[in-house]
Formats: structure tokens, C-alpha cells, sequence
């Protein structure tokens, strides 16, 4: 991905005060529409030719015995060198410039909720998965649809990633296998915000902010999207909790607990 084939992202020192203050921001057109065309391609190859062959642990489908189903890919870029570059491009010079750090490039994702079937994201804060000291890590959602409320667009609770880490329980989703368990206050309420986004928009958001998304309750509209993960070069992982965690998952990978 070449930078000069997009528009640059627009970061002033404005909109960083506004990350910091609300925990997410969205930058519109992070990709122009060529590039997501091409990003989608890149997409369906590994879906039909690095899936069969990279482990269960990277690939989870709602029904592991049927194909459409597939919800998730994860660290796609140790299995596939464009999004390797991908990942080594312009998201990672944004997500420096939002830290402040140098950061580590840890997990691209694949997030895909089929019209009808997809199912919500339950409300969570990545950072409880993630196990840092300090919790600095952000992670980056683009749309490879537009996504609106219909078809199960991200929604944020503004500001959240400043009032700690909640309490968060198993939720039995697949691939969000943690959901914050007393979410949903008078405060959570009024700060949350539906965000609606374009194919190619990217928004980024603290590891801290509550995040959650409906159900695709289309008929035919697609909701797929890429997540990037960043952490911050000065947060260190946890790996006792992280190990404790994994255990959790196991059961969890290629089909339904
Ligand atoms: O795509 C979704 O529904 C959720 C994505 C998410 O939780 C994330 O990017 O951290």
C-alpha cells in the first residue's frame, strides 16, 4: 500500500486532544476507493488460498462445517506478505503518531458479519484481552463496507477509556469470548455512539473505550471490516494472565463452543 495512491490522514494536534479526550476518532477516507478495491481482493485470495492452509487457531467460523460462515481471520499478516505491508504502512505511522511511541504491529484481523446472520459484538474493552502494563495500545476498525446502524456499525462510549477497566465475564461469542458484565448504566447510555462509516473510512480507538456492535439485520448488505492492533513499545504483556486467558479460549477455535 502506497501512500501517494491515498489521501494522507489528516492528524493535527486538534484532532490527537480529540482522540485523547473521547477514545476513538475516525478518519475519513483513510483509503480511496481503489485501494479498498484491491484490499477486498487481497481478502477473498487469502480467504480461498492461505486459509486452507494456516492453523485453526486463525480461522473462526459460526458453523465450522459450512464456509460462508467464516467471522474471523487473525493474524493475517504472518500468513500473507501484502498485509504484512499493509499493516507496516500508513496504519502503523498513524497509530505512532496517536501514542507518541514507537509501537509493535501485533494482530491484523478480519471481522465479518454476513446480512441476516451476523451476529453482535458484545460491549468490551480490547485492552482486557490484551494484559499490558501499562494498558497503551489502540486498535484500528476499516470499513470494507459502508456500515451503518442497520448492518451492525461499531459504537463507541465516548470517553469510557478514562474510567478504568470494567469488570468482564464470558460471553459465549465467538471470537469475543469477553463482555464487560454490568455494561449498560446511565453513563454508558448517554455516551454511546452509534459511528457510522464509509468503505475505505478507518477509525481508531484507545484500548480502554467500551466498544460494541449490533447484529447485521440486513437482507443484503455485507458488513466486513480489517482491525488493526498496535501496542505501544512501552507497555509490556502480562504472561501469566495471558496464559490464563488462552486456557479460556481453547474450545473456542474453528466452530461454536
Ligand atoms: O467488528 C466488530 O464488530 C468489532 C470489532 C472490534 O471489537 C474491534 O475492532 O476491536
Amino acid at each position: 500500500m502506497r501512500n501517494e495512491h491515498s489521501n494522507d490522514f489528516e492528524l493535527t494536534g486538534n484532532r490527537i486532544s480529540k482522540y485523547q479526550e473521547e477514545g476513538y476518532l475516525l478518519f475519513p477516507s483513510f483509503l480511496n476507493k481503489s485501494e479498498v478495491h484491491e484490499c477486498k481482493q487481497r481478502v477473498d485470495n487469502y480467504i480461498e488460498k492461505a486459509v486452507p492452509e494456516i492453523p485453526g487457531t486463525e480461522v473462526f467460523y459460526e458453523d465450522k462445517n459450512d464456509n460462508a460462515s467464516l467471522k474471523q481471520l487473525q493474524r493475517m499478516h504472518e500468513h500473507d506478505p501484502w498485509f504484512h505491508d499493509l499493516f507496516n504502512g500508513k496504519p502503523k505511522q498513524l497509530a505512532q503518531e496517536l501514542l507518541g511511541t514507537d509501537v509493535i504491529t501485533k494482530n491484523l484481523q478480519y471481522f465479518n458479519k454476513p446480512p441476516k446472520t451476523g451476529n453482535a459484538t458484545p460491549p468490551h474493552q480490547d485492552g482486557y484481552y490484551f494484559k499490558l502494563d501499562p494498558p497503551k495500545a489502540l486498535t484500528m476498525w476499516l470499513a470494507l463496507n459502508d456500515a451503518d446502524e442497520e448492518n451492525g456499525c461499531v459504537r463507541y462510549v465516548k470517553g469510557s477509556h478514562l474510567k478504568g477497566m470494567r469488570e468482564h465475564a464470558l460471553t459465549g461469542t465467538l471470537g469475543f469470548s469477553q463482555g464487560i458484565s454490568d455494561y449498560g448504566n446511565e453513563d454508558d447510555r448517554l455516551n454511546e455512539m452509534p459511528t457510522p462509516a464509509s468503505e475505505g473510512d478507518l477509525i481508531a480507538h484507545d484500548s480502554l473505550t467500551i466498544h460494541f456492535a449490533g447484529k447485521n439485520l440486513s437482507n443484503d448488505r455485507p458488513r466486513k471490516a480489517l482491525g488493526f492492533i498496535f501496542y505501544s513499545s512501552d507497555a509490556k504483556e502480562n504472561s501469566l494472565e495471558i496464559n490464563k486467558y488462552q486456557e479460556e479460549l481453547k474450545g473456542q477455535q474453528r466452530g461454536k463452543t
